[in-house]
């Protein structure tokens, strides 16, 4: 997330300038008296927004901007208005509806001890937004979370127990799979994704905690219309677990490699089948594979996306492959820097989380999803509070 302040007579002369600099996405996060103006600017206004993942909030509540504001009032230097205002109106608007759906106007409070008076009339649900926003969820669902928690809670709720309230809040949102992946180790388990979200390295510790290590026979089968999707790991992951590996270069050819597989005499107990090679661009290809699995019997499928990935990237990689998949599989949580998107791409998205990996390390890094360890990542602990404070 980054946080920018202007120095503007209104809330909406800074949201104009806002809206151009930081993109549609940024949000208001408060305003208050500048008493400190040299151009006799009457308000400082914060908005936040998110861009990449890794970047972190410049400033926080109850800390000094660390970035000079920027000043749009009418003693500022000048400041560049594009020549088509209708995009600034519709921007305006979008504000009006942002503002009406967190019920968050900008209200000024007395004795302000923050360089911010917080959009949320209770300063400790303030730092919660910001809290979440800086997990990254999204402004959006962090205000509504927020705006919640403002109408339920006791006036003199301390930290703690407005942080066990949203915990409940966010607990409630998750959807995970209640049934085990690999029914006792049989069927037939698949997964799908973009190229690289970690599809075979899931497909290998599934084999291994859901098949060697309830002692059933393994299969494996890989589709790759380009030999270009990394067939060698699969095939040392094959070799290592002693199980056969079939190669089929066309997602037509899928169903009938399957059932041949499982009506040999020795069909193994629980077949695992791995998809490479699919880009994010070629949606001629992923529909091919659609198609497929359509047509290849009780499948299990998972769509595995990077927690690493950018927000659009991981709704691009839902939109390619997430109309076969049965349930969600989020890897590379060790890397990810603002786990708390996974929270707004499972509710977008509608699919059961059934596991999440934090690791490269086969089968140990495969964690079936877990209400009280998603809600812990969206959130952040208490400790959160001190670095607030
Ligand atoms: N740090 C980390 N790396 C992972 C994780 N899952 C997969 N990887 C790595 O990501 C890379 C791509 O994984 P791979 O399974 O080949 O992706 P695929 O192209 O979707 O099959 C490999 O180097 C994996 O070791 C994870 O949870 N954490
Ligand atoms: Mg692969």
């Amino acid at each position: 997330m980054r946080l920018k302040t202007y120095n503007a007579d209104t809330v909406q002369a800074a949201l104009k300038l806002a809206r151009i600099e930081l993109g549609e996405d940024a949000v208001l996060i408060g305003s208050n008296e500048n008493s400190n103006s040299t151009t006799g600017a009457k308000l400082r206004v914060t908005f936040g927004t998110d861009f990449s993942d890794d970047e972190q909030p410049t400033v926080i509540p109850g800390a000094q901007s660390k970035v000079e504001p920027v000043d749009v009032t009418s003693n500022a230097p000048t400041v560049t208005t594009p020549p088509n205002e209708q995009p600034i109106l519709d921007e305006l608007r979008r504000l009006r509806s942002d503002l009406d759906s967190i019920r968050a106007a900008p209200r000024q409070v007395g004795a302000a001890e923050s360089a911010f008076t917080p959009v949320f009339e209770n300063h400790l649900i303030g730092r919660l937004f910001v809290q979440l926003v800086t997990r990254g969820v999204s402004p959006t669902l962090a205000a509504r979370l927020a705006a919640e928690l403002e109408a339920e809670a006791e006036p003199d709720a301390s930290y703690h127990s407005l942080l066990d309230q949203l915990y409940s809040r966010v607990r409630s949102l998750w959807r995970i799979r209640s049934q085990p992946v690999g029914d006792a180790g049989c069927g037939t388990v698949a997964v799908v994704g973009p190229a690289g979200a970690g599809k075979t390295s899931v497909l290998a510790k599934i084999a291994m905690l859901r098949g060697v290590a309830l002692g059933k026979s393994l299969g494996f089968v890989c589709v790759d219309p380009y030999r270009v999707g990394g067939v060698d790991h699969l095939e040392a992951y094959a070799g290592l677990m002693d199980a056969p590996l079939r190669l089929v270069d066309r997602p037509e050819e899928l169903p009938t490699a399957i059932d041949e597989i499982r009506s040999a005499s020795e069909a193994p107990d629980l077949l695992l089948l791995d998809t490479a090679g699919y880009s994010l661009k070629d949606s001629a290809s992923q529909r091919a594979l659609h198609d497929a699995l359509r047509h290849c019997g009780d499948l299990d499928v998972h769509l595995t996306l990077s927690a690493t990935s950018r927000s659009e990237d991981i709704r691009r990689g839902f939109d390619a492959f997430g109309a076969s998949a049965d349930s969600l599989i989020f890897t590379r949580l060790d890397e990810a820097s603002a786990p708390g998107a996974l929270l707004d791409e499972s509710l977008r998205f509608g699919l059961p989380i059934a596991y999440v990996t934090a690791g490269q390390r086969t089968a140990h890094d495969l964690l079936p999803a877990d209400l009280d360890e998603l809600t812990m990542l969206a959130v952040g602990g208490a400790e959160t509070e001190s670095a607030l404070a």
